[in-house]
């Protein structure tokens, strides 16, 4: 694998995002072999899933989607499959809990990835941010819910306007993870909690987390006029100058002027 490094041992297996140039970026490539490990994992029975990024000098866990891999105008940048929303339902499907080991940085779409594992452990370097409205693109439904059921509209709403970093201190605080931990201790958190997990019924947990996700889905159920006006306001973002020049303000490594169109 050239993007990502795993390793099975018995009913716990790790991923470690490898792509150290990019900072981490979920690009396809290595989200293809993300899908190909949770494929590997099921197959040998895995029961937990624990993802952690390689460390760099920046401390980004993830710089999140690869922005040279979005669209650049006129094409739904976060369709259904998009490779980022792929690797969210994997994750979200997995018949285990995914722990999500985190040290560093959290940017976009890994912030997205960060709320959809069913547990996140994390150092106090951690930082999460949700970016779209920093680039100009129009985020999709399965995200804004996934962030509203974690934590609520009015700071759902705040990490959304704001695009702003949120610190570990406030992110424990917020329900984003589930304990703050020292640099050096996490992994060994992380590794103590997979192996109380695993000393139960692997049956019952599958179970019990598809419950959990039907139910935080349940209430969701929109209305097919609505869904087609929000896909067609997301079309007017992504038609937009602003989502244009979002994406080539990041490629020429300048600040964006955003017109409001
Ligand atoms: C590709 C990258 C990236 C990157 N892709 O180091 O949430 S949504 O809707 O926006 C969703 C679509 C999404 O997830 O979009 C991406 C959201 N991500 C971000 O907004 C974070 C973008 N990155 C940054 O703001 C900075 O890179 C941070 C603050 C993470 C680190 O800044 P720092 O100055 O330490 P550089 O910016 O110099 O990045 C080092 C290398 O990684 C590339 C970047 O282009 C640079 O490559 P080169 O050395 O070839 O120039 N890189 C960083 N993020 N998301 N490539």
């Amino acid at each position: 694998m050239a993007f990502i490094k795993t390793e099975i041992n018995g009913k716990i297996a790790t991923l470690s995002l490898n792509n150290e140039s990019k900072l981490n970026a979920l690009s396809k490539s290595l989200i293809e072999e993300c899908v190909a490990f949770f494929k590997q994992c099921k197959t040998k029975k895995v029961l937990v899933v624990l993802i952690k990024a390689e460390h760099n000098k920046q401390n980004v866990w993830s710089a999140g989607h690869d922005i040279n891999e979005l669209p650049e105008g006129h094409r739904d940048p976060l369709g259904y499959y998009d490779p980022l929303e792929v690797l969210l339902r994997k994750v979200r499907e997995y018949p285990g809990p995914v722990i999500a080991v985190v040290k560093g940085g959290v940017w976009g779409g890994a912030c997205d990835l960060i709320m959809t594992c069913d547990l996140v452990y994390a150092d106090k370097t951690s930082t999460f941010a949700i970016t779209p409205a920093k680039i100009g693109i129009p985020y999709n439904i399965t995200g804004i819910l996934n962030f509203i059921n974690h934590i609520g509209l009015n700071r759902a709403k705040e990490m959304f306007f704001t695009a702003k970093p949120i610190d570990s201190e406030k992110a424990e605080k917020w329900g984003i993870v589930n304990q703050i931990l020292e640099t050096n201790e996490v992994d060994a958190r992380a590794l103590e909690v997979a192996q109380q997990i695993c000393s139960n019924s692997s049956l019952a947990i599958s179970v019990i987390k598809e419950q959990f996700h039907t139910l935080t889905n349940a209430g969701a159920s929109l209305p097919p006029i609505c869904f087609e006006r929000i896909e067609g306001l997301r079309r007017e973002v992504y038609d937009s100058h602003d989502y244009a020049e979002g994406i080539l303000s990041f490629k020429e490594k300048r600040k964006p002027v955003f017109l409001g169109e």
